[in-house]
């Protein structure tokens, strides 16, 4: 089923003379990762190619642009990458999609082409099968970018989502990337004073509600503006770093934007994430989720809390 869908995509691919490949809003490495890969692809297959990526993204995964330039053409394709639905595409990107690839259990866009794929854990890997039905021998940049794609997805092999699959393809990307340390040196243990200094600030403020069940942590645009960093670089590591704490279903971190607040969810066993987002209009994975709020930071969290009462004391249907 999987393997018909990939060659249908890469026949399509084949075909068409240039693409735009768009990635997510406040872009990770499995978006970028899984972008500028297909990207190169398709260039070694002759086609012009460019991928679109949001101005702010975190210094974490800059180094998946090294080296990329855009070429100068006209894209009359529109295809993206691991993003599950419209709220999630950029402005600056076009909301047409042709070919959309991408795993999330969530997926509701509207395109042409759609290539979704549950039981990947990354789009990543989904990427990968693409280029090795395209006949594409992989380059060390292509395996870089794959492999920071699927580490960053799976909490580097950490995550319930890791499958046999993602090691034996983590395997073959071995072969052409030597310095795998150095990715998750760079994705995973790169911190600025910045960055410990918010961390404290947001653990500060972490409230345990209904008997430690729920950790609910804030990042707002004061404590933004005291540090001197934006939005982008605030490392959602620090939701995963709440839920590991002893008794915790379920925690959340507000991020305040100008236009409402970024919510990023993170869940225990038992406790379906996509599920919990989807009640307020987001999606994501079983242990990762997100949405967005309209209402001011403390209107989001109130109401987070209320909703989360139901859930935290009967339990979703989640696994
Ligand atoms: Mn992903």
């Amino acid at each position: 089923m999987n393997k018909e869908k990939i060659i249908t995509v890469v026949d399509v691919l084949k075909k068409i003379n240039n693409a735009v490949i768009i990635t997510h809003k406040s872009p990770d490495a499995d978006t970028l990762g899984s972008a500028v890969a297909l990207c190169l692809a398709l260039r070694k297959l002759g086609k012009y190619a460019n991928i679109v990526v949001e101005e702010e993204i975190s210094p974490r995964i800059e180094f998946l642009l090294e080296g990329y330039e855009n070429l100068n053409f006209k894209p009359q394709h529109v295809i993206s990458v691991d993003i599950s639905s419209n709220s999630l595409i950029p402005e600056s990107a076009p909301k047409k999609i042709d070919i959309c690839i991408d795993h999330h259990t969530t997926n509701n866009i509207v395109a042409a082409y759609k290539l979704v794929m549950e039981d990947a854990a990354a789009t990543g890997e989904i990427v990968f099968e693409i280029i090795k039905e395209m006949g594409i021998p992989l380059c060390k940049t292509m395996a870089k970018c794959l492999y920071a794609a699927i580490a960053s997805d799976t909490g580097c092999f950490r995550y319930s989502n890791t499958t046999k699959k993602s090691h034996l393809i983590t395997a073959e990307l071995m072969d052409y990337l030597k310095d795998f340390a150095k990715v998750n040196q760079k994705m995973f243990e790169y911190e600025s004073i910045k960055d410990f200094k918010l961390k404290q600030m947001i653990f500060a403020n972490t409230e345990f509600l209904y008997n430690g069940t729920l950790a609910i942590a804030e990042v707002s645009k004061d404590m933004l503006d005291e540090l001197g960093i934006t939005l982008e670089q605030v490392d959602v590591a620090i939701v995963s770093e709440l839920v590991k704490i002893e008794g915790v279903k379920v925690s959340a971190l507000l991020k305040e934007k100008d236009d409402g607040v970024k919510v990023s969810l993170r869940t225990a066993e038992g406790y379906n994430a996509a599920e919990i987002a989807a009640v307020w209009g987001g999606g994501g994975h079983k242990r990762a989720s997100g949405c967005m709020f309209e209402e001011p930071l403390q209107v989001a969290k109130q109401k987070i809390i209320d909703d989360l009462k139901i859930v935290l004391f009967e339990g979703n249907n989640g696994d």
